[in-house]
C-alpha cells in the first residue's frame, strides 16, 4: 500500500503533493513501483497535528481519488469521517482506513457497513492532539490486541461484516519506541485476531532513532527506507495482509526477498 498524502503538514512528506495533479502523479509513480493499493489522506496525523475542517479534506482527496480510481488504481481512503469516507467510496476508494477504528465518528460505523467495503481498524487511543499523552500500557501486545477485538465486536454488532475488516496496531499512535519495537516483535499475536493485518511503520521515528548516538537527533524521515523495508521483511514472514509504506520500491524488493525464502522451504 503506498502512501499518496494530500496535506501541507504530514510528517515525512507534508506539502510534497499538495496539489491534486502533483498527488495523481506520485501515485502513479508509486503503481509503476509496484504498489497494490494507494492509500490517499487529506488529514495528517502526526503528533500535534491540527485536524482540517471536512470541506477542507473534500477538496484534498476527493479529485485525487476520482482520477486515480478512473485510471484502475485500488484507491484506500485514509479518513476518520465518515461522511468523508462516503463520498471517497462514491469517487472510486474500494477500501477505509480508518486511524481511529470508529472511534473518532459514530456514524463510521453506518456508512461503512452500507458500502461493504474492506475497513482498516486501527488502534487508536485520541486524536493526534493529544496522542502522546495515552503511551501508558500495563502489557503493550496484550493491550493492544485486547482493544483491537473489542473494536470488531462493536463494529460487528453495528453491521459491518467479520468479511470487511483488516486490523492495524497502529504504530507510532499513542505508543513510544518500546511499545513499537514490542508490536513489532509480536506481530503473531495480532495475527491471531483472524484478521487480515496491516502494518504501517514507515519511516516513523522510532526508526529515525536506530544508530543515533544518546542526545543525538533523529535522521530525517526520508532516510528511514531501509529501516522500514527491514521492518516490510519482519512483516511479510509474520503473514501481513499488507504494508503501508512511503517507498514503495524497497517494500516491493523487500517482500520479493521473504517469497523467495518461503518458497525456498
Ligand atoms: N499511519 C499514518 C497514517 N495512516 N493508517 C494506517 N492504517 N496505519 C498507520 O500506521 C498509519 C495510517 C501516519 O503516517 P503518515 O503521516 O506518513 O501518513
Amino acid at each position: 500500500m503506498g502512501v499518496v498524502n494530500v496535506t501541507p503538514d504530514s510528517f515525512s512528506d507534508g506539502g510534497m503533493w499538495f496539489s491534486p495533479g502533483a498527488a495523481v502523479a506520485h501515485g502513479l509513480d508509486l503503481l509503476e513501483q509496484g504498489a497494490n493499493i494507494l492509500d490517499v489522506g487529506g488529514e495528517s496525523t502526526r503528533p500535534g497535528a491540527q485536524r482540517p475542517d471536512e470541506e477542507e479534506e473534500l477538496r484534498r482527496i476527493i479529485p485525487v481519488i476520482r482520477e486515480l480510481s478512473r485510471s484502475g488504481a485500488r484507491v484506500s481512503v485514509d479518513t476518520m469521517r465518515g461522511s468523508v469516507a462516503g463520498l471517497a467510496v462514491e469517487a472510486g476508494a474500494s477500501i477505509v482506513n480508518d486511524v481511529s477504528g470508529g472511534l473518532a465518528d459514530p456514524d463510521m460505523a453506518r456508512v461503512v457497513a452500507a458500502a461493504g467495503v474492506l475497513y482498516v481498524v486501527m488502534h487508536w487511543r485520541g486524536h493526534s492532539d493529544l496522542m502522546q499523552d495515552h503511551a501508558s500500557y500495563d502489557d503493550v501486545v496484550g493491550d493492544v490486541c485486547r482493544a483491537l477485538s473489542d473494536r470488531v465486536a462493536d463494529l460487528c454488532g453495528l453491521g459491518v461484516g467479520r468479511d470487511q475488516l483488516i486490523v492495524d496496531p497502529g504504530f507510532g499512535f499513542a505508543k513510544l519506541p518500546e511499545h513499537n519495537w514490542s508490536l513489532l516483535a509480536h506481530l503473531d499475536a495480532v495475527q491471531s485476531l483472524g484478521l487480515p493485518v496491516l502494518v504501517g511503520t514507515s519511516r516513523k521515528s522510532f526508526l529515525g532513532a536506530l544508530g543515533v548516538p544518546e542526545g543525538g537527533a533523529a535522521r530525517p524521515p526520508a532516510q528511514r527506507d531501509a529501516a522500514t523495508a527491514a521492518t516490510t521483511v519482519i512483516a511479510g514472514l509474520a503473514g501481513a495482509w499488507g504494508v503501508r509504506v512511503h517507498d514503495v520500491t524497497s517494500s516491493v524488493d523487500a517482500l520479493r526477498v521473504v517469497a523467495a525464502v518461503e518458497a525456498a522451504r
